[in-house]
């Protein structure tokens, strides 16, 4: 625990209630990537500060995630914190920059397995390495007042390897896909080592705060469903067992993101997650029938669809919660992260209708009940 004064009460626990299967009065609603560049006023904190020593600044991080929760005053039911999913190979002991208008850049990314042994620490003390994430956490739950609930988050093992061995992002991941195929038990090793990483810096976000977590696998569909099997999966497994394990009965739902391995969502409805987040590739009958109501359902509009004009995302939100149906098992999101030149009226558009049809539905849903009871009554 890095707090000790009690957290303020939470006054919208929606999210959490869909997480955990109860009924709800409409969709929560929050986007993947809401705290960051298509936000002006991201943009003008970013002229100031660099991205990571944003992140390493609990005052900065706390602020910035709270960014969009103040201008959506209202229409956001979480808020996640500000950081990235590269700080775990930062504390693995790697160089990561982010280099504007470009992206996250390695200067000397893995090329070879024997360059783990000269790179990477043997151990990670979490509580050293990433306290300013866990500060940046306890700050946000007093700054939110309990607005929102709050989510931590880490990237998935597959993809952080990915990020550590192509030095950055990349089309075909062929330096990261060489490993897996020509050195599969060092790559194993890596997974390994990174996954250790993950789970105690998703408890440490627990006890920091965080009252949900995600997990990124942004790359899990560059692998086929055979690699993704091997690769990916069990260490997503692992993730949620260990975390749940370790934090017993202050356990919180933990949500999957693996975009892209749309062959994979009924192996990752009975991995541990209390969420599967989906892309755009599923409709909501195909993802509610693999899924079978296990879990619980995030996603999915195109994000691009926020940049074809009002009708075109009032149509294709209505779409999605009229779908996935809004009381039951389902949290509103992108299919992936908000892109950066999006305008923020079109989110404001995006969020009022997930409310507004969310609501509909679910009149509608209890007016069909009781005409239902009415008639068994009668
Ligand atoms: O509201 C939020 O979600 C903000 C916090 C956040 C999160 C959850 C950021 C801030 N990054 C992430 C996760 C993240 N980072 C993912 C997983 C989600 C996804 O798939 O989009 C990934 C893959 C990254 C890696 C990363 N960091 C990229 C992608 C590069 C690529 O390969 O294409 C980029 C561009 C970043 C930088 C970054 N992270 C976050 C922001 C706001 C930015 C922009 C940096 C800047 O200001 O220049």
């Amino acid at each position: 625990m890095t707090d000790t004064i009690p957290f303020p009460p939470l006054k919208n626990d929606l999210i959490l209630r869909a997480a955990r299967g109860e009924k709800t009065e409409r969709a929560p609603v929050w986007v993947m990537r809401q705290a960051g560049r298509y936000l002006p006023e991201f943009r003008a904190e970013r002229v100031e500060n660099d991205f990571f020593k944003i992140c390493r600044t609990p005052e900065l991080a706390t602020k910035v995630t709270l960014q969009p929760i103040d201008r959506y005053d209202g229409l956001l039911d979480a808020s996640i914190i500000f950081s990235d999913i590269l700080v775990i190979p930062q504390a693995l002991g790697m160089t990561v920059e982010m280099v504007p208008g470009k992206g996250p850049h390695f200067p000397n990314p893995l090329v070879v397995p024997a360059d783990m042994a000269v790179q990477l620490k043997e151990k990670v003390d979490v509580n050293k390495e990433l306290k300013y994430v866990f500060d940046a956490i306890t700050m946000t739950r007093h700054a939110l007042d309990g607005r929102v609930p709050l989510i931590g988050f880490v990237g998935a093992p597959w993809t952080l390897m990915a990020y550590m061995i192509e030095g950055g992002g990349s089309k075909t991941l062929s330096k990261a896909k060489e490993w897996i195929f020509k050195h599969p038990k060092e790559s194993h090793e890596l997974l390994s080592r990174i996954t250790d990483v993950c789970v105690d810096f998703l408890v440490g976000q627990v006890h920091a705060g965080a009252q949900m977590l995600q997990v990124f696998e942004s790359w899990g569909g560059e692998l086929g469903p055979h690699d993704f099997e091997h690769f990916s999966l069990p260490y997503l497994a692992q993730i949620a067992k260990r975390v749940k394990t370790e934090l017993g009965e202050k356990a919180v739902p933990m949500c999957v993101f693996a975009k892209g391995s749309w062959y994979a969502i009924e192996r990752l409805s009975v991995i541990g997650y209390e969420i599967v987040s989906l892309d755009w590739t599923h409709t909501p009958e195909s993802a509610k029938a693999i899924t079978q109501g296990r879990v619980t359902l995030q996603g999915n509009m195109d994000p691009n669809v926020l940049y074809g004009g009002d009708e075109a995302i009032v149509a294709a939100a209505t779409r999605m919660v009229r779908g996935f149906g809004s009381t039951r098992r389902y949290i509103a999101n992108l299919g992936h992260g908000i892109l950066p030149t999006v305008p923020v009226e079109a989110m404001e558009l995006f969020l009022k209708t997930v409310h507004r049809v969310g609501l509909e539905f679910a009149a509608e849903e209890k007016a069909a009940e009781m005409a239902n009871d009415i008639k068994i009554i009668g």
